[in-house]
């Protein structure tokens, strides 16, 4: 019995040694030899992850980017951007064609589980929603029977669509087509009835896509959750934890009140807490494998959750997002990071 304890003693001291060595995978190697970390996003979605004329990428999900290139790197522009179809996105991490995916991307079990990645955490709360042009008359998705609605394929939007008209016994004509910019095209050529997507992607296909705008509108009913975040494949827990901590790192900052602009001031607050995250009290960075100024520069070259949310798709952006689900935990919202300590 005895001697039972002391193996399963000795096996635990020996698995906790590794872990604390906080070894680089293969991932993050192959990350830090080519002095680039290749980040899968979308095709382009305002707010989000678009590019432009002079091919300079912005959004919520490219700061996602940004802040793992930072951590890294020190520099948050060391990132390689790769367009992706919803379609095509999971092959090209399964591939290693991308590193990670910051790409408007539904946590789901059988994503977190069949196709061997895992979620690092919800950098946007969203959930499915359905547009439509005024000139239909309809004022709720429960009149929507007998429509035809554009959809993106390789989508938990494909289907929830289908489980929403089944639930509430309608039909409707799919009209799946895999290229956004067609989607938007057939949409708004008057080709389906219906385009139906994730809200943020409504709001920023009528705001930045619309000929006309104020044509459209969103119908109230929120039909699914749709926890948008960053995803990495199997292998690799060194850089999963470092995409996981990086968003955390600026939801904290946020809730610390750390910003870009106050950053330097904050290195010499007393809080213990704003210490260890800037990595004044060193320890921090050591334990994930990344220099201690790791949350420093995130804040300081790509800013804290807020300003990122702001600048993309809230008050500070086209899309005039109001921060609802995406508040700070401590605002009402769902946005909560576990401690940095
Ligand atoms: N969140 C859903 C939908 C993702 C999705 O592809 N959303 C559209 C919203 S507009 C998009 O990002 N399209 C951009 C593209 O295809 O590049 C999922 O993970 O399946």
């Amino acid at each position: 019995m005895l001697k039972k304890y002391m193996a399963a003693g000795a096996i635990a001291v020996g698995l906790v040694g590794v872990a604390g060595t906080a070894q680089a995978g293969k991932d993050l190697d192959a990350v830090k030899a080519r002095g680039q970390l290749i980040c899968g996003v979308s095709t382009g979605v305002a707010g989000f992850a678009s590019a432009d004329s002079q091919g300079k990428w912005t959004g919520i999900d490219v700061d996602v980017c940004r802040a793992v290139s930072a951590a890294i790197f020190g520099d948050s522009e060391k990132v390689k951007y790769v367009p992706t179809t919803a379609q095509q996105r999971f092959t090209a991490l399964q591939s290693g064609e991308v590193d990670l995916l910051a790409r408007t991307t539904t946590y789901t079990l059988t994503r977190d589980t069949a196709l061997g990645f895992d979620f690092t955490g919800v950098n946007y709360y969203d959930g499915q929603g359905f547009m439509v042009n005024k000139k239909l008359g309809v004022k709720s998705a429960k009149e929507l029977n007998g429509a035809t609605v554009c959809v993106q394929p390789g989508t938990t939007t494909e289907l929830n669509l289908a489980d929403y008209f089944r639930t509430n016994k309608m039909t409707f004509k799919p009209v799946v087509i895999e290229k956004i910019e067609e989607v938007r095209a057939a949409f708004f050529a008057g080709r389906c009835d219906v385009f139906t997507t994730d809200a943020s992607g409504l709001y920023a296909t009528r705001a930045a896509n619309a000929p006309t705008p104020d044509d459209y509108i969103i119908l109230p009913e929120i039909i699914s959750k749709e926890p948008l975040g960053p995803v990495v494949r199997h292998g690799d827990n060194q850089f999963a934890d470092i995409v996981r901590w990086a968003l955390y790192a600026m939801i904290e900052a946020e809730e610390y009140g750390i910003t870009s602009k106050n950053v330097d001031e904050m290195l010499k607050s007393e809080n213990p807490s704003i210490k260890r995250i800037l990595g004044v009290t060193p320890g921090m960075g050591k334990a994930l494998g990344v220099d201690e100024k790791w949350v420093y520069n995130i804040v300081k070259q790509v800013g804290n959750y807020g300003e990122s949310f702001d600048r993309n798709v809230g008050m500070g952006s086209p899309l005039k997002i109001a921060r609802g689900q995406n508040a700070l935990w401590t605002q009402g919202g769902l946005q909560y990071a576990p401690p940095i300590r």
